[in-house]
């Protein structure tokens, strides 16, 4: 399945592996790319350092194009928008804000930069700045989402932007991946199929939280401080959502406090009481343990299978 995008990046498979914070490191990256598509490390709220390392973690294990992530939250992008200069990165994804401070320095290095969007607007915000492609990103994802479904929002970017669009959102299997090349994206990106990856190491509590989860195992927290997060529901979103039903009687520093890391107790504890196991909608689809090259090859196999019999759908 050649695409746009598999010609921009000069990879085999138009399939992204999301940049899951405290997740998606030197391994899973390099073991996304060497199954055909595109690692992404997530640069999170690390340090500089610690990014460095995963990125050199990476390169000792593919010789294939792998991206970074930055997340334009955390306090420390200006060292990370820095350090994928010096590492010579080639793709570089943002979510969670705006890339246009880095935007220049990231071209006259070279770097293909595919800002994540989760509007219309902002998707031709990001075309006029110079992005090589977007990524629209559906409610469906996990972790910190906009309000419009992959579905309604996909076709509306393609028709709006003359740059390769990739979908993400709700997609784990070829089918996902056959849909969103019919409605316009010239690749995909998942997050949640690659918990299932051997290669990706989390605690066994958030997998087999994953392989159980069913298509209403997840809630959106978060609204009440403007950064609504997807994840499964667990006693400390539930907790949340009834806090954040009664905002007059809660400070937001009381939610802070209980959000504050709890994504690490996830990943690294698998602490049920006090994690946050950021999942998207399609986990009910997750089943069972699978590893990278499995899940990619398997994907683009499927949805070859679907496109090229799509006639018969008619
Ligand atoms: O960034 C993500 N997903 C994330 S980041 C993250 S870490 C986090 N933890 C707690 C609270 C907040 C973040 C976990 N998951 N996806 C990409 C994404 N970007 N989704 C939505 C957006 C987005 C939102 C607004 C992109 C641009 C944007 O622009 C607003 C503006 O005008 O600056």
């Amino acid at each position: 399945m050649q695409t746009k995008i598999t010609e921009l990046l000069h990879i085999q498979y138009p399939v992204f592996q999301g940049a899951m914070a405290w997740i998606a490191d030197g391994y899973l990256a390099a073991a996304v790319s060497n199954a055909g598509g595109l690692g992404i490390i997530a640069g999170g709220a690390a340090p500089a350092e610690v990014v460095r390392k995963e990125i050199q973690i990476a390169k000792s294990r593919t010789d294939r194009p792998f991206g970074v992530n930055i997340m334009l939250l955390s306090p420390n992008t200006d060292d990370l928008a820095q350090l994928v200069i010096d590492e010579g990165i080639q793709v570089v994804t943002t979510g969670a804000g705006s890339p246009a401070k880095y935007m220049e320095k990231w071209k006259a290095a070279g770097i293909k930069v595919i800002p994540v969007v989760a509007s219309v607007a902002y998707a031709k915000r990001m075309a006029r700045m110079g992005a090589d492609a977007v990524i629209a990103e559906g409610m469906e994802s996990g972790g910190h989402i906009g309000d419009t479904t992959t579905m309604a929002l996909l076709p509306q970017v393609v028709d709006a932007v003359d740059i390769p669009v990739i979908a993400a959102g709700g997609i784990a299997d070829g089918r996902g991946l056959a849909a969103a090349r019919i409605l316009g994206a010239e690749g995909v990106q998942c997050g949640t199929i690659f918990l299932s990856a051997e290669e990706c190491h989390i605690s066994e509590k958030y997998k087999e939280l994953i392989y159980k989860a069913s298509d209403i195992s997840t809630v959106i927290t978060g609204k009440a401080s403007g950064h609504p997060v997807r994840s499964l529901k667990t006693p400390l979103s539930r907790k949340l959502m009834e806090m954040e039903g009664h905002i007059e009687t809660r400070t937001l520093e009381e939610i802070e406090a209980m959000t504050a890391g709890s994504l690490r107790k996830a990943v690294q504890d698998g602490n049920f009481a006090e994690g946050t196991f950021m999942s998207g909608q399609i986990a009910g689809l997750v089943n069972h343990a699978s590893n990278c090259q499995e899940i990619v090859s398997t994907m683009v196999q499927e949805a070859e299978g679907l496109l090229t019999g799509a006639a018969k759908l008619v």
